[in-house]
């Protein structure tokens, strides 16, 4: 017999998801009561049976950093003790989030409980996240995730089984008291999937005819996805995947896919001898960074690539609905969606946004400037899914990334683009100087600074054009004559301080001048931006830590 047990807890405070889950230290996750506790409030919120009285079924599995396979066992006990049926979870208790984004459709379950703390680094004394999808796949809605925090500060108790931990190394069913734990290949289901969408055959080609790739999984999730795809099924080199296996502490690398943190990569398809195409994705598989031989794709440039190209590839050869990108993302997507003639949105940060869109058939392709591109294959952004979508368009036009980004500017001008991030600030005065600028805006427009002229500021409010729900305070927008932004807003998913995001673009119209250094270029609208916040006053920051 199987018991039950209520362990009576105070709650925790400050158990408030950001932009996607919670995410705390992990020594924070670890500590008596913390994860039990945000996991008893997702159980409560969303019930972990049916009306009916009957379970319900989950999906479950995360990125494999530190802790990963011991929360694993505590998740499934107190699902099983708050009555579900039936989770299904990768093998190893892993999933990217794409990947457990996609059993939760293909299985039509109620939902999932994610485990990552995405690009964040992991380890004992690194970061360690939770985050709970909906049964359409996608992150919890800003209503569902605010209950939850409601929760976690009323709480009084959580549910328990007494029982011993699962074998979560072999494939097959298990039984966990009543509840049945369905242990699956993490990588089949997805692979499947991937196969439905590209245009397998000729991408094979491509490898078979010399072209060369290097894949940087960052030694996290997307390894075995990347090797089983690009080298076994795809035919790619032996030694295409690099960092392919994923470790608790991602070999000390900090798996964030950009120039910064995925240096190696940057250095080699800059070097003499570079391959003809690059990647690297993130702790949980869901970002992806696209360099081509001596180019690199900004993520707001590749959106808009993949969506002029996407009908290349069998699984959009139809088109597009829509597309979609966050506010801070840059236009060169919406001029794509222009001479389309479909539909363009502009949502707030955070896959979550996208939803809506997506399951209302209004979008097809979404994305963010952090290195975030998807469809609505699945209802996450999806790394490889973008990976095989370059590779798709590179076999059937053959022409290099270089080529392919020159004639899209050349159609369609160039959005000048990058983001700077400032962090570890004091809280507070990043507080201070983001409360001065939005005190600010009202006597910004008409301002001339840099050279241009101010034509609107705000703070960024959304509306849901599915729903009808209002998300306020999403980041300041200062916006000039000549087409050129600066974006400011702080971040929601750092656990230490607060990280700054300044997020810069300008627009040239080409033919000339279409060629330049982003930093470059973005030269004025960087001062401008430094000089309108006060950055150097409230911060002491006078550079950022990071350029992307
Ligand atoms: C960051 C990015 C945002 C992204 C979020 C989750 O949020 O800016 O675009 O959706 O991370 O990405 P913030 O609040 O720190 O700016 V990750 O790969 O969870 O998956
Ligand atoms: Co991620």
């Amino acid at each position: 017999m199987t018991h039950i047990t209520t362990v009576s807890t105070a709650p925790i405070a400050g158990q408030k998801p950001g932009t996607s889950g919670l995410r705390k230290k992990t020594p924070v996750f670890m500590g008596r009561h913390y994860l039990e506790n945000f996991v008893q409030a997702i159980f409560d919120v969303v019930g972990a049976r049916n009306e009916d009285g009957g379970g319900k079924t989950f999906v479950l599995g995360g990125d494999g950093r530190y802790f990963n396979d011991r929360a694993a066992q505590v998740i499934l006990r107190m699902a099983a003790a708050n009555g579900a049926a039936r989770v299904i979870v990768g093998q190893g208790a892993i999933l990217s989030t794409p990947a457990a984004s996609h059993l939760i459709r293909l299985n039509q379950t109620d939902g999932g409980i994610i485990m990552s703390a995405s690009h964040n680094p992991g380890g004992p004394n690194e970061d360690f996240g939770v985050k709970f999808n909906m049964p359409n796949g996608g992150p919890a809605p800003e209503g569902v995730t605010e209950a939850m925090y409601q929760r976690t500060t009323e709480i009084t108790e959580y549910k328990m089984l007494e029982a011993q931990d699962v074998d979560l190394g072999r494939v097959g069913r298990h039984q966990l008291g009543a509840m049945s734990v369905d242990v699956v290949d993490p990588v089949t289901d997805y692979a499947a999937l991937m196969e439905s969408l590209f245009d397998f055959p000729a991408i094979r080609a491509m490898f078979a005819g010399g072209f060369r790739m290097r894949m940087d999984s960052m030694c996290a999730v997307t390894g075995p996805y990347a090797v089983e795809i690009l080298e076994n099924r795809l035919g790619a080199p032996k030694g295409t995947c690099v960092n392919a296996t994923p470790l608790p502490d991602f070999g000390g690398m900090h798996p964030d896919p950009n120039p910064t943190w995925a240096k190696a990569l940057m250095d080699e398809m800059f070097g003499s001898d570079a391959p003809d195409f690059g990647a690297a994705s993130d702790g949980d598989g869901d970002r992806n960074m696209v360099v081509g031989r001596g180019i690199y794709v900004s993520p707001s440039d590749s959106l808009a690539v993949l969506a002029a190209n996407a009908h290349l590839a069998p699984g959009y050869r139809a088109g597009l609905k829509g597309v979609a990108r966050s506010m801070p993302t840059s236009a060169a997507a919406d001029r794509v969606a222009d001479a389309l003639g479909i539909g363009k949105f502009e949502t707030p940060t955070g896959w979550k946004f996208f939803g809506n869109l997506l399951d209302a058939g209004k979008a097809t392709i979404c994305g963010e400037e952090s290195f975030g591109t998807g469809s609505d294959h699945v209802r996450e952004k999806d790394g490889l899914w973008a990976v095989l979508l370059w590779l798709n368009i590179l076999a059937v036009r053959k022409q290099s990334v270089a080529e392919i980004l020159a004639e899209h500017w050349a159609t369609y001008g160039r959005n000048y683009y990058s983001r700077h991030d400032f962090e570890a600030i004091e809280v507070a005065k990043a507080d201070a100087m983001m409360a001065a600028l939005r005190g600010s805006l009202a006597g910004l427009p008409g301002r001339g600074i840099e050279g241009m002229t101010i034509s609107a500021a705000d703070d960024f409010a959304y509306t849901d054009p599915v729903d009808g729900s209002v998300s306020l305070k999403q980041g300041v927008r200062i916006l000039f004559e000549d087409g050129s932004r600066i974006v400011y807003r702080l971040s929601g998913t750092g656990t230490e301080g607060a990280t700054l995001r300044v997020y810069l673009e300008r627009y040239a119209a080409g033919p000339e001048g279409l060629e330049l250094d982003a930093q470059e270029a973005l030269a004025p609208v960087i001062r401008a931006a430094h000089a309108l916040a006060g950055i150097a006053g409230h911060t002491g920051r006078t550079a950022p830590d990071v350029v992307t």
